[in-house]
Protein backbone atom coordinates (compact mmCIF):
# COMPACT_ATOMS: atom_id res chain seq x y z
CA UNK A 1 0.00 0.00 0.00
CA UNK A 2 1.80 3.52 -0.96
CA UNK A 3 2.12 5.96 1.56
CA UNK A 4 -1.15 8.28 2.65
CA UNK A 5 -0.54 11.97 1.92
CA UNK A 6 -2.42 14.33 4.22
CA UNK A 7 -3.16 17.32 2.44
CA UNK A 8 -3.24 20.47 4.89
CA UNK A 9 -6.13 23.08 3.52
CA UNK A 10 -6.70 26.19 5.93
CA UNK A 11 -9.82 28.51 5.33
CA UNK A 12 -8.97 31.40 8.06
CA UNK A 13 -12.78 32.65 8.33
CA UNK A 14 -15.03 33.46 10.89
CA UNK A 15 -17.58 34.18 8.53
CA UNK A 16 -20.15 32.36 10.51
CA UNK A 17 -19.46 32.24 13.81
CA UNK A 18 -20.67 34.60 17.07
CA UNK A 19 -17.09 35.45 17.83
CA UNK A 20 -13.97 36.91 16.11
CA UNK A 21 -11.03 35.09 15.52
CA UNK A 22 -11.64 31.49 14.44
CA UNK A 23 -10.19 33.23 11.17
CA UNK A 24 -6.28 32.47 12.82
CA UNK A 25 -7.01 29.10 13.58
CA UNK A 26 -4.92 27.49 11.00
CA UNK A 27 -1.86 29.40 11.55
CA UNK A 28 -2.29 28.50 15.33
CA UNK A 29 -2.36 24.35 14.27
CA UNK A 30 0.65 25.26 12.34
CA UNK A 31 2.70 26.98 15.06
CA UNK A 32 1.58 24.13 17.59
CA UNK A 33 3.42 21.90 14.56
CA UNK A 34 0.40 19.84 12.65
CA UNK A 35 2.47 18.88 9.78
CA UNK A 36 5.56 18.03 11.51
CA UNK A 37 3.71 15.85 13.94
CA UNK A 38 1.94 14.15 11.53
CA UNK A 39 5.18 13.69 9.46
CA UNK A 40 7.02 11.99 12.24
CA UNK A 41 4.08 9.21 12.27
CA UNK A 42 5.33 8.37 8.80
CA UNK A 43 2.91 10.12 7.26
CA UNK A 44 3.35 12.51 3.89
CA UNK A 45 1.91 15.29 5.06
CA UNK A 46 1.64 18.91 2.49
CA UNK A 47 0.78 22.07 3.33
CA UNK A 48 -1.33 23.72 0.64
CA UNK A 49 -1.81 27.00 2.52
CA UNK A 50 -5.00 28.80 2.55
CA UNK A 51 -8.08 29.71 0.97
CA UNK A 52 -8.98 33.10 0.45
CA UNK A 53 -12.45 34.18 0.69
CA UNK A 54 -14.32 37.27 1.51
CA UNK A 55 -13.68 39.40 4.54
CA UNK A 56 -15.74 39.01 7.63
CA UNK A 57 -18.10 42.89 7.58
CA UNK A 58 -19.49 41.73 10.95
CA UNK A 59 -22.90 42.87 10.21
CA UNK A 60 -26.42 41.65 11.81
CA UNK A 61 -28.76 38.98 10.53
CA UNK A 62 -30.81 39.45 7.12
CA UNK A 63 -33.71 37.37 6.64
CA UNK A 64 -32.05 35.29 9.61
CA UNK A 65 -29.01 34.77 8.41
CA UNK A 66 -25.51 36.48 9.07
CA UNK A 67 -23.29 37.18 6.11
CA UNK A 68 -24.82 34.22 4.01
CA UNK A 69 -22.87 35.52 0.92
CA UNK A 70 -19.91 35.55 2.47
CA UNK A 71 -20.49 31.89 3.99
CA UNK A 72 -21.51 30.77 0.49
CA UNK A 73 -18.54 32.35 -1.37
CA UNK A 74 -15.91 30.49 1.25
CA UNK A 75 -17.99 27.10 1.18
CA UNK A 76 -17.68 27.16 -2.90
CA UNK A 77 -13.98 27.48 -2.10
CA UNK A 78 -13.80 24.99 0.30
CA UNK A 79 -15.68 22.58 -1.25
CA UNK A 80 -13.77 22.67 -4.97
CA UNK A 81 -10.77 22.41 -2.81
CA UNK A 82 -11.46 19.10 -0.59
CA UNK A 83 -12.75 17.61 -3.85
CA UNK A 84 -10.15 18.06 -5.79
CA UNK A 85 -7.51 16.43 -2.69
CA UNK A 86 -9.96 13.70 -2.55
CA UNK A 87 -10.11 13.17 -6.03
CA UNK A 88 -6.27 12.86 -6.27
CA UNK A 89 -6.28 10.50 -3.43
CA UNK A 90 -5.23 12.49 -0.80
CA UNK A 91 -6.66 12.63 2.89
CA UNK A 92 -7.57 16.52 3.63
CA UNK A 93 -7.46 17.81 6.96
CA UNK A 94 -9.29 21.25 6.81
CA UNK A 95 -7.78 23.69 9.44
CA UNK A 96 -10.97 26.29 10.40
CA UNK A 97 -12.08 28.69 10.70
CA UNK A 98 -15.19 28.31 11.88
CA UNK A 99 -17.54 25.34 11.44
CA UNK A 100 -19.85 26.80 8.34
CA UNK A 101 -16.92 25.69 6.93
CA UNK A 102 -18.67 22.00 6.87
CA UNK A 103 -20.54 22.16 4.61
CA UNK A 104 -18.53 23.09 1.85
CA UNK A 105 -15.59 20.14 3.04
CA UNK A 106 -18.94 17.21 3.70
CA UNK A 107 -20.22 18.38 0.36
CA UNK A 108 -17.47 17.72 -1.03
CA UNK A 109 -16.90 14.14 0.54
CA UNK A 110 -20.08 13.30 0.09
CA UNK A 111 -19.53 13.99 -3.76
CA UNK A 112 -16.58 12.02 -3.73
CA UNK A 113 -17.96 9.01 -2.06
CA UNK A 114 -21.25 9.56 -4.76
CA UNK A 115 -18.51 9.16 -7.40
CA UNK A 116 -16.52 6.27 -6.03
CA UNK A 117 -19.76 4.45 -4.92
CA UNK A 118 -18.50 4.49 -1.28
CA UNK A 119 -20.89 4.78 1.70
CA UNK A 120 -20.52 7.78 4.07
CA UNK A 121 -20.38 7.94 7.93
CA UNK A 122 -19.70 11.41 9.42
CA UNK A 123 -18.29 11.64 13.95
CA UNK A 124 -19.73 15.51 14.16
CA UNK A 125 -17.80 15.80 17.56
CA UNK A 126 -19.24 19.18 18.83
CA UNK A 127 -21.03 20.57 22.39
CA UNK A 128 -23.76 21.81 19.80
CA UNK A 129 -25.97 20.10 17.41
CA UNK A 130 -25.52 22.72 14.35
CA UNK A 131 -29.10 21.89 13.54
CA UNK A 132 -30.19 25.28 13.43
CA UNK A 133 -32.83 26.98 10.56
CA UNK A 134 -33.12 30.44 10.01
CA UNK A 135 -36.70 30.41 11.60
CA UNK A 136 -35.41 29.13 14.70
CA UNK A 137 -31.61 30.43 15.37
CA UNK A 138 -31.35 32.60 17.96
CA UNK A 139 -28.47 34.32 16.37
CA UNK A 140 -28.09 34.39 12.72
CA UNK A 141 -25.08 32.57 13.02
CA UNK A 142 -24.46 29.81 10.08
CA UNK A 143 -22.00 27.92 12.14
CA UNK A 144 -25.11 26.51 14.30
CA UNK A 145 -26.62 25.38 11.21
CA UNK A 146 -24.15 23.40 8.96
CA UNK A 147 -26.06 19.78 9.90
CA UNK A 148 -29.11 21.72 8.64
CA UNK A 149 -28.00 22.56 5.67
CA UNK A 150 -25.99 19.22 4.26
CA UNK A 151 -29.37 17.61 5.15
CA UNK A 152 -31.26 20.01 2.86
CA UNK A 153 -32.73 22.53 5.75
CA UNK A 154 -31.32 26.09 4.76
CA UNK A 155 -31.28 28.19 2.13
CA UNK A 156 -30.67 27.19 -1.35
CA UNK A 157 -27.74 28.49 -1.77
CA UNK A 158 -25.85 26.52 0.41
CA UNK A 159 -27.87 23.55 0.57
CA UNK A 160 -26.82 23.07 -2.84
CA UNK A 161 -23.26 23.91 -2.65
CA UNK A 162 -21.39 20.99 -4.98
CA UNK A 163 -24.62 20.59 -7.05
CA UNK A 164 -26.36 17.81 -5.34
CA UNK A 165 -29.32 19.25 -2.88
CA UNK A 166 -29.03 17.95 -0.16
CA UNK A 167 -25.36 16.70 -0.09
CA UNK A 168 -26.39 14.16 2.00
CA UNK A 169 -28.72 12.94 4.48
CA UNK A 170 -29.47 12.71 8.60
CA UNK A 171 -28.80 8.90 8.89
CA UNK A 172 -24.52 9.24 8.01
CA UNK A 173 -24.38 11.55 11.05
CA UNK A 174 -22.91 10.59 14.57
CA UNK A 175 -23.16 13.65 16.73
CA UNK A 176 -21.03 12.41 20.24
CA UNK A 177 -20.58 15.21 23.12
CA UNK A 178 -23.80 17.12 22.35
CA UNK A 179 -24.88 19.15 25.48
CA UNK A 180 -26.10 22.40 24.22
CA UNK A 181 -28.87 23.07 22.03
CA UNK A 182 -31.35 25.46 21.04
CA UNK A 183 -35.06 25.03 22.05
CA UNK A 184 -36.34 24.75 18.59
CA UNK A 185 -33.64 22.70 17.43
CA UNK A 186 -34.04 20.00 19.79
CA UNK A 187 -37.37 19.20 17.98
CA UNK A 188 -35.64 18.93 14.83
CA UNK A 189 -32.82 16.60 16.05
CA UNK A 190 -35.88 14.43 16.95
CA UNK A 191 -37.73 14.65 13.82
CA UNK A 192 -34.32 13.63 11.86
CA UNK A 193 -34.28 10.70 13.98
CA UNK A 194 -30.10 12.31 14.25
CA UNK A 195 -28.19 10.51 16.15
CA UNK A 196 -26.80 12.03 19.12
CA UNK A 197 -24.78 10.92 21.81
CA UNK A 198 -25.12 13.33 23.89
CA UNK A 199 -22.53 14.23 27.42
CA UNK A 200 -25.33 12.45 29.82
CA UNK A 201 -25.23 8.92 27.09
CA UNK A 202 -20.82 9.43 27.41
CA UNK A 203 -21.72 9.66 31.60
CA UNK A 204 -24.30 6.93 31.27
CA UNK A 205 -22.29 3.91 29.12
CA UNK A 206 -18.77 6.10 28.93
CA UNK A 207 -16.46 6.90 25.97
CA UNK A 208 -15.74 3.38 24.61
CA UNK A 209 -19.49 1.85 25.11
CA UNK A 210 -20.31 5.68 22.75
CA UNK A 211 -17.55 4.77 20.47
CA UNK A 212 -18.26 1.26 19.48
CA UNK A 213 -21.97 2.76 19.19
CA UNK A 214 -21.18 5.38 16.95
CA UNK A 215 -18.41 3.21 14.61
CA UNK A 216 -20.58 0.00 14.60
CA UNK A 217 -21.78 -0.80 11.24
CA UNK A 218 -18.89 0.51 8.55
CA UNK A 219 -17.10 -1.69 6.33
CA UNK A 220 -14.59 -1.70 3.59
CA UNK A 221 -16.65 0.71 1.20
CA UNK A 222 -16.99 3.35 3.97
CA UNK A 223 -15.07 6.43 4.06
CA UNK A 224 -15.08 8.19 7.46
CA UNK A 225 -14.71 12.17 8.08
CA UNK A 226 -14.49 13.36 11.26
CA UNK A 227 -15.49 16.69 11.90
CA UNK A 228 -13.81 18.30 15.16
CA UNK A 229 -15.63 21.09 16.87
CA UNK A 230 -12.53 21.93 18.86
CA UNK A 231 -15.47 22.84 21.41
CA UNK A 232 -16.48 19.39 21.86
CA UNK A 233 -13.47 19.42 24.39
CA UNK A 234 -14.24 20.30 28.10
CA UNK A 235 -13.39 24.40 27.93
CA UNK A 236 -10.85 23.16 31.33
CA UNK A 237 -8.29 21.68 29.04
CA UNK A 238 -9.20 23.54 25.80
CA UNK A 239 -10.37 27.20 26.92
CA UNK A 240 -9.69 28.68 23.13
CA UNK A 241 -13.04 28.63 21.70
CA UNK A 242 -15.75 31.11 21.01
CA UNK A 243 -18.78 29.18 22.11
CA UNK A 244 -17.17 27.33 25.74
CA UNK A 245 -19.97 24.92 27.42
CA UNK A 246 -19.11 23.32 30.51
CA UNK A 247 -19.39 19.55 31.05
CA UNK A 248 -17.64 18.13 27.78
CA UNK A 249 -15.19 15.03 27.49
CA UNK A 250 -12.04 14.96 29.76
CA UNK A 251 -8.02 14.62 28.14
CA UNK A 252 -8.59 10.98 28.61
CA UNK A 253 -11.62 10.14 27.02
CA UNK A 254 -11.06 12.72 23.93
CA UNK A 255 -7.98 10.50 23.80
CA UNK A 256 -9.76 7.43 23.82
CA UNK A 257 -12.50 9.07 21.36
CA UNK A 258 -9.43 9.20 18.85
CA UNK A 259 -7.65 6.40 19.33
CA UNK A 260 -11.04 4.14 18.72
CA UNK A 261 -11.18 6.15 15.52
CA UNK A 262 -7.68 5.66 14.66
CA UNK A 263 -8.47 2.13 15.66
CA UNK A 264 -11.31 1.41 13.11
CA UNK A 265 -8.77 2.00 10.44
CA UNK A 266 -11.52 4.07 8.12
CA UNK A 267 -10.78 7.71 8.55
CA UNK A 268 -10.66 9.78 4.80
CA UNK A 269 -11.25 12.93 5.93
CA UNK A 270 -10.92 15.27 8.79
CA UNK A 271 -12.13 19.43 9.76
CA UNK A 272 -10.63 20.92 13.01
CA UNK A 273 -12.83 23.89 13.51
CA UNK A 274 -13.60 26.96 15.78
CA UNK A 275 -10.01 27.06 17.14
CA UNK A 276 -10.03 30.97 18.36
CA UNK A 277 -6.80 31.55 19.55
CA UNK A 278 -8.14 34.81 20.70
CA UNK A 279 -9.43 33.06 23.70
CA UNK A 280 -6.66 30.92 24.35
CA UNK A 281 -3.77 30.92 26.79
CA UNK A 282 -0.64 30.30 25.06
CA UNK A 283 -1.60 28.51 22.30
CA UNK A 284 -2.82 25.38 24.53
CA UNK A 285 -5.92 24.55 22.38
CA UNK A 286 -4.12 24.46 19.38
CA UNK A 287 -1.01 22.14 20.92
CA UNK A 288 -4.14 20.10 22.69
CA UNK A 289 -5.80 19.47 19.74
CA UNK A 290 -2.70 18.78 17.62
CA UNK A 291 -2.11 16.21 20.21
CA UNK A 292 -5.91 14.49 19.88
CA UNK A 293 -4.87 14.54 16.06
CA UNK A 294 -1.86 12.35 16.44
CA UNK A 295 -3.78 10.01 18.38
CA UNK A 296 -6.35 10.12 15.04
CA UNK A 297 -3.73 8.84 13.29
CA UNK A 298 -2.53 5.97 15.34
CA UNK A 299 -0.25 7.45 18.02
CA UNK A 300 -0.43 5.26 20.99
CA UNK A 301 1.47 4.57 24.22
CA UNK A 302 2.18 1.60 23.61
CA UNK A 303 2.33 -0.69 20.15
CA UNK A 304 -1.06 -2.27 20.45
CA UNK A 305 -2.06 -5.82 18.23
MN1 LIG B 1 -19.92 23.10 15.74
Amino acid sequence: MSKQTIALVGAPTDIGAGHRGASMGPEALRVAQIAEKLHARGLDVADRGNLHGPHNPWLPPVNGYRHLAEVVAWNQVVHAAIHDELAHGRLPIMLGGDHCLAIGSISAVARHCREQDRKLRVLWLDAHADFNTATITPSGNIHGMPVACLCGNGPAELVAIGGHAPATTPDVFRQIGIRSVDEGEKRLVREAKMAVYDMRHIDEVGMRGTMEEALAGMDGDTHLHVSFDVDFLDPGIAPGVGTTVRGGPNYREAQLCMEMIADCGRLGSLDIVELNPAFDKRNQTAKLAVDLVESLFGKSTLIRA
